[in-house]
């Protein structure tokens, strides 16, 4: 049973309450690139601080993801419109080091921080900090939280949960997807969350120019025999020429996980200004601890599921691609 090892974080519950209960104005921080996830965090705590009488903004260096927009409606503001420093509490959810750490020198010490995480090695600290690689995802730390404290799940609150369970176990696919993800799945659909909608939106709703953009990806997928990697490139062009946004490519390194007798994926992307980002994926029968390679490349994760990002530019071997670095 996964609840006897886990954090039960009782007393950090009552003292996120208790931050919140004291604050008149909230900063809730998602992460850049937003994905289900910190989505679903960030509304579902902007809900319970409103609920509360509070004063609450939502930031991110990214625009609010246009494929979550069928399900859930949110506005995120870049941090440099914001008078920072005006936030009585500053709350990060979900991959914290993707974004967070460019604000944190900027706030005064008489403001309350706080991370809700469950990724591994997050080197930041928080007055507050939640953090348990064993949970699935924010959204399902969150749903405890809102237990702990006897909050009333709306359904507004239960569809921003469901939200990021569902992103981050790629719709229940995923080896993350534990017994108690399935029980807190069920409660939140009893309290109305739509998630046959939310599956539609977010995994099988594909545009034409996510497809056109898998077309390219897919077509040259390579299979490096030595270590059972197979990988894949997206360039800046492909996603201007297919119109496709940085969100079309999640998806691209579970689909090519599903190669028979390759031992992970890697999928390679431009993402402008000579950033290269790599997302790697394995699966739990593979036997393959992903998140040791993204060490290597400055990245982290888990072991099923990891990133990283350097700078240096894409460029073709015979045995798959090759990262060249620069600035
Ligand atoms: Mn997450």
């Amino acid at each position: 049973m996964r609840a006897i090892f886990m954090h039960t974080f009782s007393s950090e519950f009552h003292t996120l309450q208790y931050i919140i209960t004291k604050a008149e104005r909230i900063l809730l921080m998602a992460h850049s690139s937003p994905d289900a996830d910190t989505v679903g965090a960030v509304l579902a705590l902007k809900n319970y601080s409103l609920g509360m009488g509070k004063q609450v903004d939502v930031a991110c260096f990214d625009p609010f993801p246009e494929f979550l927009k069928d399900v859930v409606e949110g506005i995120f503001i870049v941090p440099d419109r914001l008078e920072l420093t005006s936030y009585d509490a500053v709350i990060a959810c979900d991959s914290v080091e993707r974004g967070f750490h460019k604000i944190v020198g900027k706030l005064n010490a008489g403001q309350v921080t706080v991370l809700i995480d469950h990724h591994p090695d997050i080197n930041l600290k928080g007055d507050l900090s939640l953090i348990d690689a064993s949970y699935s995802s924010v959204c399902e730390l969150l749903y405890d939280f809102f237990i702990a404290t006897k909050t009333p799940i709306s359904k507004q609150m239960a569809t921003c949960l469901a939200l990021g369970i569902l992103g981050d176990t790629g719709a229940f696919q995923h080896s993350n997807t534990t017994a108690r993800v399935m029980e807190v799945a069920s409660d939140l659909m009893r309290h109305g969350a739509p998630v046959a909608r939310i599956i539609e939106s977010v995994f099988s709703n594909k545009k034409l120019s996510t497809l056109k953009l898998w077309g390219r990806a897919f077509e040259r997928a390579k299979i490096n025999q030595r270590n059972g990697m197979i990988v894949t490139v997206v360039t800046h062009e492909d996603l201007v020429e297919c119109g496709a946004t940085s969100d079309d490519i999640a998806q691209v390194a579970s689909i090519l996980n599903t190669v028979p007798g390759t031992k992970f994926s890697l999928i390679l992307s431009e993402r402008g200004n000579g950033l290269v980002k790599g997302s790697l994926r394995s699966e739990e029968y593979k036997n393959t601890d992903v998140s040791e390679i993204a060490h290597q490349f400055g990245g982290g994760g888990h072991r099923l599921a990891s990133g990283f990002e350097v700078q240096g530019r894409i460029s073709e071997t015979p045995e798959g691609w090759e990262i060249i670095p620069g600035v």
